[in-house]
This record gives C-alpha cells, sequence and structure tokens, in this order.
C-alpha cells in the first residue's frame, strides 16, 4: 500500500513537472526574448558607431523598422531631447552626460530582467560612476580622446601643444592639416589639459585663458570635424593630424594596413599632459512608448557576436567580455595600460552657471572661424 502510494505520488509529480513546469519555462523565455514587438523604433547614436548590418539584421529578424539618426556630440544630443518630442527612443549618451540626463529625467530606468545578455558586459564597465548599478544604462563601448596622427610625419606630437601652440601647430598646418572634434566639452577638455588645468574646471579666468588660446591657432586649423573626420584622414594632404577618439584612428588604421604596412598609417597617442576617458552607453528615453521594444533592440546589440562585429567595424574596444573572443587583437590592444588610464580624467556634469559660460564661450569660439 504505502509503496504503491508512494509510486502514485511520484507519478503525480513528475505529471505536475511536466505539464507546469515547461509552461512555466516556457513563458519566461517568450517574455524575456519575444515580447510584442513595435513595428518602429527611433535610434540616435554618434557618427560611425555602429555595423549597418546589425541593425540591418535586426529589422530583417524581427521586422522592427529602424529609423537611424546620428549626432556630433554629446550637446547635440541633449539639445535635440531637451527641445521636446525628438520621438527617439534608444540613444547613447557618454558618462557625463548620462548623469546630466538622470538629473534632468530624460532617461527611462532599464527593466534588467528584460536583458539577459546584460550577462555578457564586463564587470569593469559595469556599475560607473555616473550610474551606479546601471539603472539607466548599460554600457556599450568605450576609450581615450587623445591625438591622432600621421605616422610618416617627421616631428611626432607628444602633447595638447601639436594644436594648440601656435609654433608646433604652424608645423602640422604646414604638413598636411589639423582637425579639431566638433565637441564643446572634448575641446575645453584638451585646452584645460594643455593649460595644465583639469578637465571640469570651473574657474572662468581659466576658461577665458582656453578661449584666448584656441582663438590664437584657429587659422591653422583645417575643420572642426567629430563625424566623419576618419574618412578624412584617408585623403592624402587633407590632415596629417587631429584631435581624436581612439576607435575612429584605429579605424583609420585599420583602412590604411597592407600586407607591408600591417599598422596601417596613423598612431594615437595620450598627450603627455593628460587625457580623457569615456564609457558611452544605449540607454531609453523617459518619453519612449516602446520601452519593450527598445530593451530587445539593446538586448540585441548586447550579444556576444553583434557586439563584436560593432567593435571590428568601428574599431572601439567594446564593454562586452563575452565579445572579446571574437574581436580583432588590435583593437583589444589599443586598451592602454592601467596605469595609463588610471591618470586619465572622467569630464563630469558642470553646474548651471559653468555650464552656461561653457556654451557661450564655445559659441564665441566657433563663430570666430
Ligand atoms: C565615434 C564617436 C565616438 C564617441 N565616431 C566618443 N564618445
Amino acid at each position: 500500500m504505502r509503496k504503491s502510494s508512494l509510486r502514485m505520488a511520484v507519478l503525480v509529480a513528475a505529471m505536475i513537472v511536466m505539464l507546469v513546469l515547461p509552461r512555466a519555462g516556457g513563458t519566461l523565455v517568450t517574455n524575456a526574448q519575444e515580447p510584442a514587438l513595435d513595428k518602429e523604433l527611433n535610434v540616435y547614436n554618434w557618427a560611425d558607431y555602429i555595423d549597418e548590418d546589425v541593425l540591418k539584421e535586426y529589422e530583417a529578424t524581427y521586422h522592427v523598422k529602424i529609423n537611424y539618426d546620428n549626432f556630433a556630440s554629446n550637446e547635440e544630443l541633449l539639445t535635440k531631447l531637451q527641445a521636446g518630442a525628438s520621438g527617439y527612443d534608444v540613444i547613447f549618451p557618454s558618462d557625463y552626460m548620462v548623469a546630466q540626463m538622470i538629473d534632468l529625467k530624460l532617461l527611462a530606468k532599464i527593466d534588467k530582467k528584460a536583458l539577459p545578455n546584460l550577462a555578457n558586459i564586463d564587470p569593469y564597465n559595469l556599475n560607473p560612476w555616473y550610474d551606479p548599478d546601471n539603472q539607466y544604462c548599460v554600457p556599450y563601448m568605450w576609450g581615450v580622446t587623445g591625438i591622432g596622427y600621421l605616422a610618416s610625419l617627421e616631428k611626432a606630437p607628444t602633447g595638447w601643444g601639436a594644436l594648440f601652440d601656435p609654433e608646433q601647430a604652424r608645423y602640422y598646418s604646414e604638413h598636411g592639416g589639423i582637425n579639431i572634434l566638433d565637441d564643446e566639452r572634448e575641446v575645453f577638455s584638451a585646452l584645460l589639459k594643455y593649460l595644465g588645468y583639469s578637465v571640469n574646471d570651473t574657474d572662468p579666468k581659466h576658461l577665458a585663458q582656453a578661449r584666448d588660446t584656441i582663438v590664437k591657432v584657429l587659422p591653422l586649423f583645417h575643420s572642426f570635424n567629430s563625424t566623419d573626420y576618419q574618412t578624412t584622414l584617408l585623403i592624402p594632404k587633407e590632415v596629417s593630424i587631429s584631435h581624436a577618439w581612439i576607435g575612429d584612428v584605429m579605424k583609420a588604421n585599420m583602412s590604411t594596413a597592407t600586407k607591408d604596412n600591417p599598422n596601417g598609417d596613423w598612431k594615437f597617442i595620450v598627450p603627455k599632459e593628460g587625457a580623457i576617458r569615456f564609457q558611452d552607453n544605449m540607454c531609453i528615453t523617459a518619453t519612449s512608448k516602446r520601452l519593450a521594444t527598445a530593451e530587445h533592440f539593446i538586448n540585441f546589440l548586447m550579444d556576444a557576436k553583434n557586439a563584436a562585429r560593432i567593435s571590428n567595424t568601428t574599431g572601439y574596444p567594446s564593454a562586452n567580455k563575452a565579445a572579446r573572443e571574437f574581436i580583432k587583437p588590435e583593437i583589444l590592444n589599443v586598451i592602454p595600460p592601467a596605469e595609463v588610464l588610471e591618470k586619465l580624467e572622467w569630464i563630469r556634469p558642470l553646474d548651471d552657471d559653468t555650464s552656461k559660460l561653457y556654451d557661450q564661450t564655445w559659441t564665441e569660439i566657433r563663430a570666430t572661424q
């Protein structure tokens, strides 16, 4: 009797396991991977910061049309969002801009349960100062802002003086041309570092000094370009040195590498006075009505192979640890050693008054050229 009721209990339990668990499991999996998706998604990213084929694959697989736009700087992104009704769902702000946007309530919190690929992100990039616990954003790619230059130049740059000291800048202007990133905080950061200050200096006198410094060399610049300047780097005699984000120089290198010249034509330096480190992120706007689709898309970009394709195409180091085995070694090697990284500064949000002064001074500088 006892044996047969035990058998019966085991049988009933097995039936429950067979009937209920797969359903529960199935439902869970469906929720995590296949939510009901919207027909469109509006994505706003930095220029040259994606693999177009990854986007096309997402559209073809999930029948979601990606409306994809580019911005040139964090400030342009912020202005667009603050103007209201931008319609963007997924955006890619940098570190300090995430902090500002959280403060301004421009971001939606992410639902980590909808992002199983979050497990692929390197703990080194998670939990950053600007978004503790990653409540709002997921790290995308990261790197350093410094100087890219043609390896064939006789005089190799060592510091920001190559761009801002009139004598040095004249040499580069006469030997190919100088490009400066069309990016307010990046330009002030470079100038402030050159003058020996922090990239987050708030002293109006130092800002005026930065303005006077750049105004003197403005006639020597070929361009202010932060969107397609790495293409310019490939045009002979157009530009021979550029204020640059590391991945864009890597990309120029990959495009010029040949069997006889495996490292390509370009080099990148962290200027001797110090430089900037950044980490860009995937976030959802507070106004997005397509949260589930936005999360589904972000999760797709965090797939190890997709993240690797993006890194391999753009030349930027990925925050995705699982992607590493698929990333070209030259991109993995571009990351400076820990002792260099430690000395770099993060750009931080500014108080309102300083921010206004920065904007005003930047407008003056850009109007001068
Ligand atoms: C890529 C832009 C990189 C953004 N072209 C640096 N924060």
